[in-house]
């Protein structure tokens, strides 16, 4: 067990970790499959320590985050002292821990909100997580422990103004530069990236010689030819900070370059863990606009002195997304279980994350409607939570797009021409 793993176990309590003692006929709405009989000693304990951090110092911080459209960088620095950047990552200052406690973590960041868990996937799944995989040892070396702690914070540049669904036509290029030895030159604009505003590496894809390779740029070095302004006024997602990369002729060295990784698979073996963690968080935001929904439906008294709980019809509701999530975190259990054994198909991630967000995004839009003109107040949080919804249904490819790569599956034809 690496150090960061012991670090996140000794957080927790002894009496915090959650027993199996129940009633073999029990249901408790909170844990309707009992979830923690899937789960080890150790993803138990993790689970439990993350929702400990997000409710006691997430939650209390979000409203104002999301009315001002701020991000905390100090947010990236206590994470990176529980161990939740790149807790997959094995060494390099990492945790070190199972798929299902990272999706753990999603869920319980996401269960506050949205655009926390985008800065923490980011960092995690699409900037250290690539690093692992496709970069040098040096590489590793150089940036994987400080990523790990927050001290720096990458972005992932995949998404071009012209090019979103389609990637591989990206305009964005590297050439060699004519003078100097060993170093690119990079040109191109990336728009609508999670944490480019802030961040100290940015993982850019770029074609060189017409395929797609991946650049590990350090704003420090990058001179003048590099601007990564924030999009202000967004409607959703509004506690996360996001913005364009603009390059013109940015100096990149050789060594900064991911030496043989080549084409789409390589963005695209990064969002597979990124859209693993998507599941397992909208199921997340879904649980913790269930319980803002039960609550309201048990407080507000209509017609004859009835609360709206006494009601079919928010019973319906609420019964619908407790089935959702139900059914959502058992798949997630089971792919991050294929995950860790080398036989989850990217598919089969498309899957979840795309049923997920999907089924998130309609039961909160149900659940909205519990709340009545209250819904419109934001310190019911409601209105946020289907907000960003719409954002995680789209990013990390849109819900109809991870449709047509399970029908090209299923039917052998390729819808995308
Ligand atoms: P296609 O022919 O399907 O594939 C090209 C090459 O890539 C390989 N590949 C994969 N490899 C690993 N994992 C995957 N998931 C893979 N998907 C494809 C494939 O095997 C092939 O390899 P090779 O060796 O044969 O060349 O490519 P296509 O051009 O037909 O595209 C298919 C399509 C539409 C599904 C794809 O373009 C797509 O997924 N589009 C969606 C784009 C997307 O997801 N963008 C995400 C941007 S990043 C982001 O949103 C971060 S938000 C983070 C946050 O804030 O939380
Ligand atoms: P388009 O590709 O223009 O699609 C628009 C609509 O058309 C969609 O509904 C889509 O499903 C549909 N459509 C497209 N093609 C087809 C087709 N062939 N058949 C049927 N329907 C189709 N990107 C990054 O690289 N890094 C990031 O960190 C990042 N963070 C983001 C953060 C936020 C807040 C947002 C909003 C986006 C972020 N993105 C990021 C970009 C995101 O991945 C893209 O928005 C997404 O991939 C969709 O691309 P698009 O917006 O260009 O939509």
């Amino acid at each position: 067990m690496s150090s960061m793993r012991s670090l996140l176990r000794s957080k927790l309590p002894r009496a915090a970790v959650p027993t199996f003692t129940r009633n073999a006929s029990s249901f408790n709405w909170q844990n309707p499959m009992l979830l923690d009989t899937l789960l080890t000693d150790e993803e138990q304990a993790i689970s439990v320590a993350a929702h400990r951090y997000c409710q006691e110092k997430l939650q209390p911080r979000v409203l104002e985050a999301y009315r001002n459209e701020t991000f905390d960088k100090n947010i990236l620095l206590e994470m990176g002292e529980l161990g939740f950047l790149g807790s997959t990552v094995e060494g390099y200052g990492c945790a070190g821990v199972s798929s299902v406690a990272y999706g753990l973590i999603a869920r319980e960041v996401e269960r506050v909100d949205s655009g926390y868990r985008s800065a923490m996937s980011v960092q995690s799944s699409l900037v250290m997580h690539p690093i692992e995989m496709f970069g040098t040892e040096e590489q590793k070396e150089r940036f994987i422990p400080r990523l790990a702690t927050g001290e720096i914070i990458g972005c992932f540049g995949l998404t071009e103004p012209n090019h979103g669904s389609d990637p591989g036509s990206m305009e964005t290029v590297a050439r060699p530069h004519p003078t100097k030895e060993g170093v690119f030159l990079l040109s191109g604009a990336k728009n609508w990236i999670t944490n480019s505003p802030i961040a100290d590496v940015l993982l850019v894809w770029a074609k060189l010689d017409g395929e797609i390779r991946g650049f590990l740029i350090e704003r420090e070095k990058a001179g003048p030819g590099l601007a990564t302004p924030k999009i202000e006024g967004k409607t959703a997602l509004r506690a996360s900070i996001t913005g364009m990369i603009n390059m013109d002729e940015v100096e990149v060295a050789k060594e900064n370059m991911f030496p043989t990784i080549k084409g789409l698979k390589g963005p695209f073996s990064c969002l597979n863990s990124a859209r693993y963690g998507i599941a397992w968080g909208t199921m997340g935001a879904l649980e913790g606009a269930l319980g803002f929904a039960r609550t309201y439906a048990m407080d507000r008294i209509q017609f004859k002195g009835n609360q709206l709980a006494k009601y079919q019809l928010i019973q319906k509701k609420l019964a619908d997304a407790l089935t959702d999530i139900s059914y959502g975190l058992v798949a997630c259990v089971q792919v991050g279980r294929l995950k860790d054994s080398g036989l989850a198909a990217p598919e089969m991630i498309g899957l979840i994350k795309r049923h997920n967000c999907d089924r998130a995004l309609e039961d909160t839009r149900k659940l909205m409607e519990i709340f009545g003109g209250n819904a419109v107040s934001d310190e019911y949080h409601i209105g946020r939570i289907v907000a960003n919804l719409f954002v995680v249904q789209t990013y990390e490819g849109q819900s109809d797009i991870h449709a047509l790569a399970l029908g090209r599956q299923i039917t052998g034809f390729n819808a995308f021409y």
